[in-house]
C-alpha cells in the first residue's frame, strides 16, 4: 500500500515527463515547458506524523556483500542485446583486444604470492520493508533487500564483477560506484540502464592511475559508496534506500592497520584470523564503523513522503543513521574509526560531539588525507564522506552524542549553523572496560597517505561551467542535460583546470565529477579549508561562489558525467556529459567529438556496452 503510493508518484512524474514530451524539449534546449511543472511545494513538506523515543535501538552495521557464483560466468556469453543473463553485454575488459585488458592490471595477493583472483558478487535491486522509525513499517528499495545495501569489501588490484539484477518492476536503474576509478561502462552513466527484470555485469578493476608503470599510492581510495544513478530517478531511488558503502584497502592501508595506526577494517579474532559470516562474507571490524546519514519525511501510512515536483531538494525531519532513526552505539573506552557519509539528497550537516571534544579527520571523500586534522566539527554535504577518529578512552561509563548543528528548512541551502539548537544523531554509550585482547591504535603523526599536488602550470585546458536555474529547473552553461550531447571532450592524460561558478544568491550545488579525483585550488579566490586541499570527488558550490579545481584524466576513455549531487537538481538536468578520448600522444588530434554517438562505436574501442540505445530508440524520446 505504502509503496503503491510512492510508486504512483514516481510513475506519474516519469510518465508526465515522457508523455508531455519534456525529454524531447530538454534535448532541444526548450525551457518553456517547465511552466507545466510549477514549484507546487515551496516548503519542505508536512511534518512527519509519528513520534518515537530516540536512542532505543542499536546502530545497525551493514553486512558485507557475500561472494557469489555467477552462472553463466562473466565473459562466457556473447554480448547479445536481450540476453536474459547479461542484458547489456559483457564487460569489454574480457576482450583480449581491449586497451584495458584486465590481466595487465591485476596485482599480486601478498598472502598467496599469486595474482588476485576475480571476486564475484550479486547485487539485486529489490523491494523491501524496514522500520526506519521504531514500530513504523516503511516500504523501501534495498540492494539485496537491505537499507543501506551490503558493504562491498574491495582490494586494490583485485578485479571484481558485480552482477546487478534489477528486480524492480517499474524503473530503469544504473549503478554508480561513487569515488571509484572505473571504466565507463561500469561507472553508472545514468543512461547505461539495467532495465526491469534484466541484469548486467559491472566490471570493477579496482585500480589507481599508474605513474611510471605502477599504480600510484597517492591515488588509492578508501571509503567509496555506491548508489543508484538512473536517469531521472536517482533522487527517488537513493531516498528509498539504494545506497551502500564500498571499502577498499591497498598495501599502504593494510600496513597502517598492521602497525596499529588504524583499526582493522575486517572482523578478526585476537589471533588475527578472519571471522566470516555464515554466507562466507567478511564482516565489519570492531573499531571501524560506517555511518550513512539520511533525513527522511513520512506519510501517515508509513511510506516516505515524496513530492515528484519538488525540484529544490528533499529535506526530511527524521534523521536516520544506517537506516535507523537516532540509534545508540555501545562503545568501549578507546578510539574508533567512523566512515561518515552524507547520503541525504539536499541536507548539509555540521557535526560535533556533545561534550565539546575534538575529533581527528583522517579522510575526505574517498581518500585518506596526508595528515590527520584535529577538528571540533565536521562538514558533511550530500555525497561527502568524512573519515574520522573519535577517542572515547577518557569517557568510561559516560554517554555523549554526535550532534548536527546545521539548520536547514528547505532544499535550497542551509539556514546556517546554530550551536544552540543541536539535533542529536547518535548516542554513544561508553562502557567501563575495553577488550584488551585487541590493541589500541594511534593515527600516525606523519604522513598517512601521500598527496601529489597538481600544479596550475600543468593545466593545458581551462573550462568554465556556470550553474544556474531556469524556470524552476537546473542548467549548466544554460543547457539541460542531454545524453546525446558531449559537453566536454577531454584528451586522456590531460591536466585541466575547471572553474565552477554559481552566481545565484540562493542555491547551493554539490558538484560531483566522475572517474577522477579533483583538487580544489581556490574558493572565491582564497585557499580552501585544510580538509579540502587534497582530493575530492565532489565540491560544494555555495551561492555567489567560484571554485577553481585541477584534475588529471587517466586510465579510462569513454563517456562519463558530472552533475549536481543534490539529486533532485541532478534529476532535473543539472548534469553534463564528458567524453575522454583515447589519444594520449602530445600533438595528436583527438577525433571529433562523438556527440553522444558512442553507442554506435564497437565496444572494444569505446568501452561502453554494445547497442543499447540502437535497440531502444525510444529511450530518449
Ligand atoms: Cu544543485
Amino acid at each position: 500500500m505504502n509503496k503503491k503510493k510512492s510508486t504512483t508518484h514516481q510513475l506519474t512524474r516519469r510518465t508526465f515527463i515522457r508523455q508531455t514530451g519534456i525529454a524531447a524539449a530538454l534535448a532541444a534546449g526548450v525551457s518553456s515547458y517547465l511552466r507545466l511543472a510549477p514549484q507546487a511545494f515551496a516548503n519542505a513538506g508536512p511534518a512527519t506524523p509519528f513520534s518515537f523515543t530516540p536512542f532505543t535501538r542499536p546502530l545497525p552495521i551493514p553486512g558485507r556483500l557475500a561472494p557469489a557464483t555467477l552462472n553463466p560466468a562473466p565473459g562466457s556469453i556473447d554480448a547479445a542485446v536481450g540476453s536474459p543473463a547479461v542484458y547489456h553485454g559483457i564487460a569489454p575488459e574480457y576482450n583480449p583486444a581491449h586497451a584495458f585488458n584486465k590481466a595487465s592490471w591485476v596485482l599480486t595477493d601478498p598472502s598467496t604470492g599469486k595474482p588476485f583472483a576475480e571476486k564475484r558478487h550479486i547485487l539485486e535491486y529489490k523491494r523491501t520493508q524496514a522500520e526506519l522509525i521504531p514500530g513504523v513499517k516503511t516500504n523501501l528499495y534495498g540492494f539485496n533487500g537491505t537499507v543501506p545495501g551490503p558493504t562491498i569489501r574491495a582490494r586494490l588490484g583485485e578485479p571484481m564483477v558485480v552482477r546487478v539484477k534489477n528486480s524492480l518492476a517499474d524503473t530503469e536503474t544504473s549503478l554508480h560506484l561513487h569515488g571509484g576509478h572505473s571504466p565507463s561502462h561500469a561507472d553508472g552513466h545514468p543512461c547505461f540502464y539495467v532495465f526491469p527484470n534484466q541484469q548486467r555485469d559491472y566490471f570493477y578493476p579496482h585500480v589507481a592511475p599508474k605513474v611510471n608503470g605502477k599504480m600510484d599510492v597517492a591515488e588509492v581510495p578508501s571509503t567509496m559508496w555506491y548508489h543508484d544513478h538512473g536517469n531521472d530517478v536517482t533522487a527517488f531511488n537513493v531516498a528509498h534506500g539504494l545506497a551502500g558503502f564500498c571499502l577498499l584497502t591497498d598495501q599502504l592501508e593494510e600496513n597502517l592497520i598492521k602497525n596499529r595506526y588504524l583499526p582493522d577494517v575486517d572482523l578478526r579474532d585476537a589471533a588475527g584470523n578472519l571471522l566470516l559470516a555464515a554466507d562466507g562474507s567478511t564482516q565489519q571490524g570492531r573499531y571501524d564503523i560506517p555511518m550513512a546519514f539520511t533525513d527522511q519525511r513520512f506519510n501517515a501510512d508509513g511510506s516516505l513522503w515524496w513530492d515528484p515536483f519538488d525540484h529544490d531538494g528533499r529535506i526530511g525531519d527524521v534523521f536516520t543513521v544506517n537506516g535507523c532513526a537516532q540509534p545508540f552505539l555501545n562503545v568501549e573506552p578507546r578510539k574508533y574509526r567512523f566512515r561518515m557519509l552524507c547520503a541525504s539528497l539536499a541536507r548539509v550537516y555540521q557535526l560535533r560531539l556533545s561534550n565539546g571534544q575534538t575529533m581527528q579527520q583522517i579522510g575526505n571523500d574517498s581518500w585518506l588525507l596526508p595528515k590527520a586534522i584535529e577538528t571540533s566539527s565536521l562538514y558533511l554535504n550530500p555525497a561527502r564522506r568524512a573519515d574520522v577518529i573519535i577517542d572515547f578512552s577518557k569517557l568510561a561509563g559516560q554517554t555523549i552524542y554526535l550532534e548536527n548543528i546545521m539548520t536547514q528548512t528547505n532544499g535550497r541551502k542551509p539556514d546556517g549553523v546554530d550551536p544552540k539548537a543541536p539535533i542529536k544523531m547518535v548516542k554513544f554509550v561508553v562502557g567501563k572496560t575495553k577488550n584488551t585482547a585487541f590493541p589500541d591504535f594511534n593515527v600516525p603523526t606523519g604522513v598517512i597517505r601521500p598527496h601529489v599536488n597538481i600544479t596550475a602550470a600543468e593545466a593545458t585546458v581551462t573550462r568554465y561551467f556556470d550553474f544556474n536555474r531556469s524556470n524552476g529547473a537546473w542548467q549548466i552553461n544554460g543547457e539541460f542535460y542531454n545524453a546525446y550531447r558531449c559537453d566536454a571532450h577531454i584528451r586522456k592524460g590531460a591536466v585541466e583546470k575547471w572553474v565552477l561558478r554559481n552566481g545565484s544568491g540562493g542555491w547551493w550545488h554539490p558538484i560531483h565529477i566522475h572517474v577522477e579525483a579533483h583538487q580544489v585550488v581556490s574558493i572565491n579566490g582564497k585557499a580552501p579549508p585544510d580538509f579540502l586541499k587534497y582530493k575530492s570527488d565532489h565540491t560544494m558550490l555555495e551561492d555567489n561562489t567560484t571554485v577553481e579545481l585541477l584534475m588529471k584524466f587517466r586510465t579510462f576513455d569513454g563517456p562519463f558525467v558530472f552533475h549536481c549531487h543534490n539529486n533532485n537538481h541532478e534529476d532535473m538536468r543539472m548534469m553534463k556529459q564528458m567524453e575522454i578520448c583515447n589519444i594520449e600522444t602530445s600533438g595528436a588530434t583527438c577525433p571529433p567529438t562523438l556527440n553522444g554517438q558512442w553507442f554506435s562505436v564497437p565496444q572494444a574501442t569505446c568501452g561502453v556496452p554494445t547497442d543499447y540505445v540502437k535497440s531502444h530508440p525510444g529511450l530518449f524520446s
